[in-house]
């Protein structure tokens, strides 16, 4: 099968705020077709017909005009869309987050400051302490190899900002469309065997995690981020300090040599060049734990409107999404022919109970084969198929649910601030020749 790119987009991908439902990051401005939103024109625009147009939904724009790579790299992450280069911010393109585990040089990238320069890990020490831990210890990660036992686990990461892109009014801060999310497999010692070894006293509450990257002023006084998990979450089997991703060393931009993994919640309690944990009684007040960082109103609030700090909760496990990792949007695909259709799903603490993809923009659901997840906290893969009635312009769906019964929003859900917690369905285009 051949499968040429072939939908024409625009070549840019600057940031376009004004776009009302687009639901891929896009440099078409919603205003050009407000004004020409018949069927007709944008079939027109897009080169050939939409044969499900009769269930378009009102305001939506075709996922074919999306914005196209750029073409700049980070060493070691090639293929990644570079959002930011001070700190580097850089997502994966969701045709890229193909495998089941993600490779090393396909996780993104989400740095709040200056990473780290010429580490040895064998000088590397972590200190265990804080007000409720009994006794403070350091250790060197050949400590923490010899004394503690070794694990290893597929643990999803997902930015808490991750489909930022695509909130109305636009949210300030790296603008991602799909792609902070990744789920390699971590190899390192539980965080409880570590906490239960210095011991903790029964008023713990929470764990913050300091790193050894710099704030991006240069003042040496602040950090660039110091967040952390209550310890309910911190004492799981599968919260782990780790040293390894995919049996290989930690890549550089995603924290060599020691980092947390706390996955299922927002990838920024997962602490990258991990060299100090302190057992909170108290929350944690590290740099970016408070209101408005990865925060969310505690009750629905009317999009653009500002949000007093003590409205806003701390975002803990993710809500359930999922994400088409093939084909890759843009195919043009023989009508007559199956187009087999993959990708992951995940749902913070929870499971995946079903994918359903639509080809006909929501009107009718297909169930897909769902692979029960290599450990708990890892994302689980779909699998199915879809063939098109006739040639023309189309869209892939994908809807997942989690085993509470919760499931993606078709539009982008509650707007806050800081555009966090986007899940809304993700979409393919697709055109059937
Ligand atoms: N020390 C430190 N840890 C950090 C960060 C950081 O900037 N510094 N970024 C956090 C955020 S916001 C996210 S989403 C994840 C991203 O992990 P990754 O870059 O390995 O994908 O790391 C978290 N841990
Ligand atoms: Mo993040």
């Amino acid at each position: 099968m051949n499968k040429k790119k072939v939908l024409k987009s625009n070549n840019r991908r600057k940031d376009n705020h004004s776009d009302g439902m687009i639901l891929n990051h896009g440099a078409a401005s919603r205003r050009d077709f407000l004004t020409n939103t018949s069927v007709i024109s944008l079939a027109t625009a897009l080169g050939m017909t939409i044969p499900f147009a009769r269930f378009m939904p009102e305001g939506f724009i075709p996922v074919a005009f999306a914005a196209q790579n750029n073409p700049d790299t980070i060493e070691g992450k090639e293929g990644l869309i570079i959002l930011n280069d001070r700190p580097i911010n850089a997502e994966t393109p969701a045709h890229l987050l193909d495998d089941n585990i993600t490779p090393n040089h396909r996780m993104f990238v989400r740095n709040n400051g200056i990473p780290p320069e010429n580490i040895s890990p064998d000088n590397w020490t972590l200190e265990i302490t804080g007000e409720s831990c009994v006794t403070p210890t350091t250790f060197t990660i050949k400590d923490l190899r010899e004394r503690f036992e070794e694990v290893t686990l597929q643990l999803q990461v997902e930015c808490g900002g991750n489909g930022r892109s695509e909130f109305v009014p636009a949210a300030s801060g790296n603008q991602w469309t799909t792609g902070a999310i990744g789920c390699p497999k971590f190899t390192g010692v539980r965080l409880r065997d570590v906490l239960n070894f210095c011991g903790i006293t029964t008023d713990a509450q929470y764990v913050g995690y300091y790193g050894a990257d710099t704030h991006t002023s240069g003042n040496p006084d602040l950090d660039a981020i110091s967040r952390g998990v209550p310890i309910s979450k911190a004492m799981e089997r599968e919260s782990i300090i780790a040293w390894a991703m995919n049996g290989e060393d930690i890549p550089k931009q995603n924290g060599f040599p020691l980092r947390l993994v706390c996955a299922g919640w927002p990838g920024s309690v997962s602490g990258k060049w991990l060299n100090r944990l302190v057992v909170r009684n108290q929350i944690h007040d590290g740099e970016k734990m408070a209101a408005p960082s990865y925060t969310v109103p505690r009750l629905k609030v009317a999009p653009g409107s500002k949000i007093p700090n003590e409205d806003m909760r701390i975002i803990e496990s993710m809500p359930v999404k999922s994400l088409v990792t093939f084909p890759e949007s843009g195919i043009s695909q023989d009508y007559r022919q199956r187009l087999p259709v993959r990708g992951h799903a995940w749902a913070g603490d929870d499971q995946i109970s079903g994918v359903f993809l639509s080809i006909d923009f929501g009107a009718t659901w297909l169930p897909t084969a769902v692979s029960s997840a290599a450990n708990r906290l890892a994302w689980q893969n779909f699998e199915s198929w879809v063939q098109f009635p006739e040639p023309g312009y189309y869209e892939i769906w994908a809807r997942a649910m989690d085993n509470v019964g919760r499931s993606q929003p078709m539009v982008v859900p509650g707007w806050n601030p800081r555009g966090y917690l986007n899940n809304a369905c993700h979409r393919i285009a697709v055109q059937a020749t």
